[in-house]
């Protein structure tokens, strides 16, 4: 997307009114189809979000390509492959959907995506993202501030950390027949974490809907940590008092940690951590402490020891 196209700050987009304008738009079709593969189930058509608030902390560095953030995934609720995901998850249904906000919040509520999303203006924000398998991308995602909303929802004094849950629909999500993971798919962030103004909601990439391979309607972004930190697909938002359960620490906790902080200094028991492959680039990168976002993060973290919390 060119810069030249983002829309100023005042035309704040609404989800009502980018369905309207989006639905069986023709052109957001044609630039679907012509990116995707043949597929067993294919998703439908993408809606456009057509006008986005370019936000801060956006990076300069070069898109990943639309078909490589949409054809190499992790989404284990549709295969664990990394094209699984954009073939199988046409069968997610991510309308209508509600989100449970919950827990230690004195505004407790059951909210549909689109009542949520019209609530907040969408902000486009390019950010590097890096796996722990050691490959990264750029992705230029639209959405809010996860902080915004849990600001509205009047969190208690005792609520220190938030535990985020995926949809449990295994005819929805075919990959949950099979037990690879335990369902649902559930994360975890401190509150200072997730009242960053990093951390984002996204409900688009590339000025558009999440495609559903990404998450949708709704995920979490956390740019300073490994990619399993962001939950897609999520159907509850709880705010707690004690540190939350999640998924990959349950599976292997010497391997994911609760942090995950990108650190090129400690070193997955398996592989090293030092370099990436950024998809679409041949040569290797050096990976950065917190994924280059440090001087906006590191303090969260003074004191602690990053080996340890890993
Ligand atoms: N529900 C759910 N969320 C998930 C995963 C998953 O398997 N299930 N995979 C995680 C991992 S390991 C990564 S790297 C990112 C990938 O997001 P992307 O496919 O949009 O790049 O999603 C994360 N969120
Ligand atoms: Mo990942």
């Amino acid at each position: 997307m060119a810069r030249d196209e983002i829309t100023p700050p005042q035309l704040y987009l609404h989800r009502r009114e980018f369905l309207a304008l989006g639905a069986g738009s023709l052109a957001s079709a044609t630039a679907v189809l012509a990116t995707a593969r043949a597929c067993a189930a294919p998703p439908p058509p993408a809606q456009k979000l057509s006008i986005a608030v370019r936000g801060k902390f956006t990076t300069e560095e070069k898109p990943t390509s639309f078909e490589d953030l949409t054809h190499y995934n992790n989404f284990y609720e549709f295969g664990t492959d990394k094209v699984d995901p954009a073939q199988n998850a046409g069968s997610l249904r991510p309308h209508p959907w509600q989100i449970s906000l919950e827990g230690e919040i004195k505004k407790p509520q059951i909210i549909d995506i689109d009542q949520l999303t019209k609530q907040f203006p969408l902000e486009e924000r390019v950010y590097r993202m890096r796996c722990v398998e050691a490959w990264s991308m750029v992705i230029p995602w639209v959405g809010f501030s996860l902080g915004n909303l849990l600001r509205r929802l009047e969190p208690t004094s005792r609520a220190k950390y938030v535990a985020f849950t995926s949809l449990h629909d295994p005819t929805q999500m075919p990959g949950q027949k099979r037990s690879v993971l335990d369902w649902p798919y559930v994360e975890g962030l401190r509150i200072d974490e997730a009242m960053h103004p990093l951390t984002l909601l996204a409900v688009g990439l590339y000025g558009q809907v999440l495609p559903h391979q990404n998450g949708a309607p709704l995920r979490l972004v956390v740019p300073w940590k490994y990619g399993f930190k962001g939950i897609k697909s999520i159907v509850k938002i709880r705010l707690v008092a004690e540190q939350p359960p999640t998924t990959w620490s349950r599976m292997a906790p010497r391997e994911y940690g609760f942090y995950a902080n990108v650190n090129p200094q400690v070193d997955h028991p398996r592989w090293s951590q030092a370099k990436e492959r950024r998809i679409g680039e041949l040569t290797k990168r050096k990976t950065l402490p917190f994924n280059g976002y440090a001087t906006e993060v590191a303090q969260l973290y003074a004191g602690m020891d990053l080996a340890h919390n890993y």
